[in-house]
């Protein structure tokens, strides 16, 4: 049975399933988040663009909290530590990808985990984040997995914008700096996401609120994205990340977001319960329990001074 999404102006054709899955998606749904839980499993470690709200050192920025760096786990351990923490957290329904690098800069990993953990499981909902360059290369094989849930980040959509937000862009063995690199990163997630919302994916935008950057023409990112099929957008507060290009910046005025989100709430369905989580976040929005599954945070802990700090784990020159 097919529904209409009447939220979108291009009556995207919405499966009954994954209207019923999105009931338990903790992101996707506000009534679910204090009941459904997501696991991420950090196991896309490079990137293939240079945002200036990003400090390396640390997870996607696009998808979490700066200045928080996860372990990274190949595909096998992933499904491992997914069948753990399965048995541990009550009403795990998503197994989300986010990092610490972008989802499609590690198709071959991400396709990997994700085909792994669907031979132990065929229920659990999967969910991938990413900047969205690559999506003309990989959506069609995000559709035939059956991933019904993909964020694209997406802050402008005009290059000159861009220019301000992207150092530069790898893309097909070349970096493009400046407005050529946005003009190629635009035009992808813009395809990207028609393609995937015309198959019935849930595409969800996330954009970062930057003052002085991109805020003025965010409603106009958001009237875009509903245009190509988006389900929902979730404007992000900048949180200028140490050593990042935009470290001095201020961090986004929630009353200013707020206004932000209800201006394009008019538009179109809005996120306002985010956590910006880690790139290994486990359990509910509310409630991480990474650390209580992560090898790596129990080695730091034996030595921590309880500062408070979040653990760092060495990427080893991965990105
Ligand atoms: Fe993870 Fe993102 Fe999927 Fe959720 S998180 S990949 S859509 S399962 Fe959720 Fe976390 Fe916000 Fe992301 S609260 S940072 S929106
Ligand atoms: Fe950093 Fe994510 Fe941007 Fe890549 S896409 S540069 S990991 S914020």
């Amino acid at each position: 049975m097919n529904f209409n999404c009447a939220s979108n102006s291009h009556a995207t054709q919405v499966e009954a399933g994954t209207l019923e899955m999105t009931d338990r998606h903790p992101c996707y749904s506000f009534k679910a988040h204090r009941t459904y839980a997501r696991m991420h499993l950090p196991v896309a470690p490079r990137c293939n663009i240079s945002c200036n709200y990003c400090n390396r050192k640390y997870d996607c920025v696009n998808e979490s909290r700066p200045g928080v760096t996860s372990e990274v786990l190949t595909p096998e351990a992933a499904r491992d530590k997914y069948l753990l923490v399965r048995d541990k957290v009550a009403n795990l329904s998503v197994v989300g990808i986010a990092g610490p690098g972008d989802a499609l800069a590690n198709w071959g990993s991400v396709s990997r985990t994700i085909k792994l953990i669907k031979e132990v499981d065929r229920e659990v909902i999967f969910c991938l984040s990413t900047n969205g360059l690559r999506l003309p290369d990989y959506a069609r094989e995000i559709v035939q997995l059956g991933v019904k849930h993909v964020t694209v980040t997406v802050n402008c959509i005009e290059p000159d914008t861009g220019s301000l937000i992207y150092k530069h862009v790898n893309y097909q063995g070349r970096v493009y700096r400046g407005a050529a690199g946005a003009a190629i990163l635009l035009q992808n997630q813009q395809k990207g996401i028609e393609f995937l919302a015309r198959q019935g994916v849930l595409v969800k935008i996330n954009i970062v609120m930057v003052k002085g950057i991109n805020d003025e023409r965010i409603p106009e990112v958001v009237r875009l994205v509903k245009g190509l099929g988006a389900f929902i957008t979730n404007i992000m507060p900048l949180v200028p990340a140490p050593g990042s290009a935009f470290e001095n910046f201020a961090p986004t005025d929630v009353a200013e977001l707020n206004r932000m989100r209800d201006i394009c709430g008019q538009d179109m369905r809005q996120m306002r319960h985010c956590k910006q989580c880690r790139a290994d976040a486990i359990g509910l929005l509310d409630e991480d329990r990474s650390r209580e599954f992560s090898t790596a945070g129990k080695k730091l802990n034996t030595n921590c001074g309880g500062c408070g700090q979040e653990q760092k784990v060495a990427m080893g020159g991965v990105r």
